[in-house]
């Protein structure tokens, strides 16, 4: 999954694609470097970040879906709002990725099941703004895990049968560092919930974290797509669904390969 942010502000790729021409040029780019899909979100969620108001958000988000959808290409929205979703799936989305899991907006979980398109149930504690002071727990790996199988029993209850639902530890929400490596190293965990694991660690602060300098400075986020392609392998050889990345070529190249050992077990 190829990331398009149309936003003046992710953490990661801050503004690159805020012209709808720009966003559509890229992804249709992330297709030709191997993205099964490409998410395209108009609200950044970097932790402290403020919201977007909704026709904003409409109008960042819906003409690059309907343009991207008309290439053909399989694209995600990345949305908080059952509207943004609902026009999102009318121009062409076949997939609706809320970072929330459904919490944010009461009207997302009824308007994706009319819809009738896959949702991704992230692990989410609460807006960006404050996420960080949510980041706490006994035992990461169990909360998350419980967390998101009532996630799951409160949205199929709603309407959107299990079989379309994807799950998502949602790295660095709500988490540290140490929480987002015990997730990855037990992503097996997540995995047994029974549902397709999408992982997004992309250019993350756990990763900046790991290769900080001695000093504790972290590598730019551009300066972690390597370390990204080498997390996606780990992911994929666990038995992820998909990995949701800004750099798709080196991941796709490291997705192959993790396959590929897996499959000569
Ligand atoms: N992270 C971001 C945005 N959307 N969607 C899912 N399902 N899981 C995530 O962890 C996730 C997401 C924030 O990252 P970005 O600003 O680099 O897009």
């Amino acid at each position: 999954m190829g990331v398009v942010n149309v936003t003046p502000g992710s953490f990661s790729d801050g503004g690159r694609w805020f012209d709808a021409g720009a966003a559509v040029k890229h992804g249709l780019d992330l297709v030709a470097e191997g993205a099964d899909l490409v998410d395209v979100g108009g609200e950044s969620t970097r932790p402290g970040a403020p919201r977007v108001d909704e026709a904003e958000e409409l109008r960042r988000v819906v003409p690059v879906v309907r343009d991207l959808a008309a290439e053909g290409v399989r694209v995600s929205v990345d949305t908080m709002r059952a509207a943004v979703a609902a026009r999102a799936v009318d121009a062409g989305a076949v997939l609706v990725n809320d970072v929330s899991g459904g919490l944010a907006d009461p009207a997302m979980v009824p308007a994706v099941a009319a819809c009738g398109v896959p949702f991704v149930v992230m692990h989410w504690r609460g807006f960006s703004e404050g996420m960080n002071r949510r980041a706490a727990y006994g035992d990461v790996i169990a909360e998350v895990v419980a967390e998101l199988r009532a996630r799951i029993e409160a949205v199929v209850a709603d309407g959107i049968p299990p079989e379309r639902l994807v799950v998502d530890p949602g790295l660095g929400f709500a988490k540290r560092a140490e929480h987002d490596l015990a997730l990855v190293a037990q992503l097996a965990e997540v995995c047994a919930l029974g549902r397709p694991v999408l992982v997004a660690g992309s250019r993350k602060r756990f990763l900046g974290h790991v290769l900080a300098d001695p000093d504790g400075t972290p590598p730019p986020a551009h300066g972690r797509d390597a370390v990204t392609a080498a997390l996606s392998a780990l992911a994929a050889h666990q038995g992820a669904w998909a990995v949701r990345v800004h750099d798709v070529r080196a991941t796709a190249d490291a997705v192959r390969v993790a396959l590929a050992v897996a499959s000569a077990r």
